[in-house]
């Protein structure tokens, strides 16, 4: 019937769209964000891409996590950028991090640790059972040496939390909640640089210049202890709870400890049993009754960030909320979405600073729908879930797959057909 051909043609179209995206975007098993602005691998965007990958060709899906691991760190560190070719385009490359100990070009900094919620699910949901099994078993033990990492070097004092010592690490980059602390990283006098971000993008769109000065402070002050994990935690003038980074961890150690049951490895699933039961007491002191939302904390002052941004939701994602944290949520949720013509608004749109267009102050991100979206339904908030599913393929019907969204307008913006929006579709909507 033509009536229904018709209605399906805008979501084929994106779906082919999406696989082309990936496809081009494709340098060789290892899947670049964007051409031009992202050249290299990045980490969490190719533990969400994999799950695209997956619904075009398993073997790939793997191959995308395998070549993330094979920069793995000795000390288990998995790094947030992999240099895997030269690429004059991306600024701080390889020369600037500097990491001379390793075999492979890379940053000397992490990203939230979403691999292991992504081998659950491909070593779940793949057909191909036999690749999925040798393949977990493979990936296992590198996953287990990065959250260990995450136990010693990001959490030294066993508080259940571990820390952030670089905005560049919690993944969202300009995050108001990131204001106060950063404002407190003092500039070094840095060598002058030339950014090669505002080349490809507006920088309407993109991170201040006084945000950029002490970014490359911190890693410079990283570098100059070569990366050494058991110092940075003490030395960075920069360390918070990013709560994006502890609900992933969350979320990924319960994967991490059903793949663990499932490879027959009891002794690990109660070491990682200990972990989920330290970080689900420590979650509730994120936690703000009266704003009924979780928040960030700074770790060098002890307090937490005001800033109410679309990280706070993914408690929901991780399942560490109460039944009464998750209604408060949904609730706020909601309020958020009455506000803007699209969701989720990645901060308050109701906050006096909210930018639209800037990045992490304000667009909509469809991997935060997909995730927060996840959470949402495993606490039985069904229509919410659906009305931000609906939310976010509207945005990408009717605007393409770009980086982020304009929450006011619906307008798409940043890095034009960009991979883990792409994968995003993928995974959700095929
Ligand atoms: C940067 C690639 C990365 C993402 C981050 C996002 C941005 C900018 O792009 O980082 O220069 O590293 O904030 O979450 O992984 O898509």
């Amino acid at each position: 019937d033509k009536g229904v051909n018709d209605e399906y043609e805008p979501l084929k179209n994106l779906l082919e769209l999406s696989k082309q995206i990936l496809t081009e975007n494709d340098r060789g098993g290892y899947t670049i964000p964007a051409k031009g602005l992202y050249p290299y691998q990045w980490n969490w965007d190719s533990a969400l891409v994999a799950l695209g990958w997956a619904t075009l060709d398993e073997g790939r899906a793997w191959q995308e996590l395998e070549m993330l691991f094979s920069a793995q760190w000795e000390d288990g560190l998995v790094p947030h950028i992999v240099f895997h070719k030269p690429s004059p385009t991306y600024f701080p490359g390889p020369e600037i991090w500097g990491t001379v100990e390793q075999p492979m070009g890379t940053t000397g900094i992490t990203q939230p640790p979403v691999a292991a919620i992504t081998v659950r699910k491909l070593y779940e949901e793949g057909v191909n059972k036999e690749l999925a099994m040798q393949k977990a078993k493979e990936l296992f033990p590198k996953l287990l040496a990065w959250h260990r990492w995450f136990q010693t070097a990001r959490d030294p004092h066993g508080t259940g939390l571990v820390a952030t010592l670089h905005p560049w690490e919690s993944g969202m980059d300009n995050s108001p909640a990131w204001d106060e602390p950063l404002h407190n990283v003092p500039v070094d006098p840095i060598p002058p640089y030339v950014r090669k971000d505002l080349g490809h993008v507006d920088s309407a769109m993109r991170p201040k210049q006084e945000e950029y000065d002490r970014f490359l402070t911190l890693v410079y002050r990283f570098r100059a202890v070569n990366y050494d994990c058991t110092k940075l935690y003490f030395l960075s003038p920069f360390r918070v709870t990013d709560l994006c980074t502890n609900a992933v961890l969350y979320r990924a150690n319960l994967d991490l400890r059903w793949l663990a049951t499932e490879l027959g490895e009891n002794e690990i699933a109660e070491e990682i049993d200990g972990w989920v039961e330290k970080a689900h007491k420590a979650f509730d002191t994120l936690y703000d009754a009266e704003a009924g939302m979780y928040k960030s904390k700074d770790q060098l002052t002890g307090k937490l960030l005001a800033a109410k941004t679309s990280a706070g939701f993914l408690p929901l994602f991780a399942r560490v909320a109460s039944a009464e944290q998750a209604a408060a949520l949904a609730a706020t949720l909601e309020r958020w979405l009455d506000c803007v013509k699209s969701g989720i608004p990645s901060y308050d749109p109701e906050a006096a600073n909210f930018e639209p267009l800037r990045y992490w102050r304000g667009p909509v991100w469809a991997i935060i729908n997909w995730m927060i979206t996840d959470g949402l339904r495993a606490y039985g908030y069904e229509d919410l879930a659906c009305r931000v599913e609906a939310d976010t393929y509207e945005l990408l019907v009717s605007h393409g797959i770009s980086e982020y969204y304009n929450p006011v307008t619906g307008a798409a913006a940043g890095g034009k057909l960009f991979s883990w929006t792409a994968a995003m579709c993928l995974a959700w909507l095929s």
